[in-house]
């Protein structure tokens, strides 16, 4: 059974849970990282020498980087639907998934890691405001490109939702002030009616 190491609450981990919760895929799930160690093991770091979260085993074959799992399981198990099987359709999903990678998430990781798990006393607000302002302007292009989409890609959901779908868990939910974007609440809408999006994503407290 493929095994997957990382805790619930690293948005990393969350983007293959959802992933596989959405492909109907069968797991074990290993505590690793933060207060459960594990992943500064020799052990771990024989898989994954980043000593990060996650790592999955598919019946022997070992990968990590987030993305690469979520591409990997969707072509092998939704290949024409989480996955899809059209080349342009295709690099259209990667690019919203690089996009999240290079415009959204870098920008948005030092918010949350100021408000969510930094002492107040330790936050640098000067930078989580010029942050929020970057952010806001990345989630402002989203919210334009949903006005004329259900989802990242059209009007069916792909992998290229998963990884945004995960921040704007994070981005709706932090104590930031917020540009109005009546397209991206409406999607955020849309993806907490997914089973598998409340169940790994969306309930769990941004601790
Ligand atoms: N680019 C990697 C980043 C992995 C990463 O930064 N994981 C974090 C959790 S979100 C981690 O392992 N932090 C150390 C820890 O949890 O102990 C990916 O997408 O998988």
């Amino acid at each position: 059974m493929l095994k997957i190491w990382g805790r619930c609450n690293s948005i990393n981990v969350q983007k293959v849970l959802w992933c596989c919760a959405e492909l109907a895929l069968p797991f074990e799930r290993i505590d690793a990282g933060m207060k459960f160690g594990v992943n500064n093991t020799p052990e771990y770091r024989t898989m994954n020498p980043n000593g990060l979260v996650p790592t999955i085993n598919d019946d022997g074959f070992v990968l990590w980087e987030s993305h690469a799992i979520v591409r990997y399981l969707a072509r092998k198990n939704g290949l024409g639907s989480l996955c899809p099987a059209d080349a342009q359709q295709h690099a259209d999903a990667d690019r919203w998934m690089d996009w999240y990678a290079t415009t959204v998430w870098p920008n948005l990781q030092p918010i949350f890691w100021n408000l969510v798990r930094t002492a107040p006393e330790q936050r640098n607000l000067p930078l989580v405001a010029d942050l929020t302002k970057k952010v806001a302007a990345a989630m402002d292009l989203l919210n334009s490109h949903l006005a004329n989409h259900s989802y990242v890609t059209g009007e069916t959901f792909t992998m290229g939702d998963i990884p945004l779908g995960c921040a704007l868990a994070r981005w709706l939910n932090l104590p930031v002030e917020r540009p109005a974007h009546a397209h991206l609440d409406a999607y955020y809408q849309r993806l907490q009616h997914r089973d598998a999006y409340r169940q790994w994503v969306n309930v769990l407290p941004l601790t």
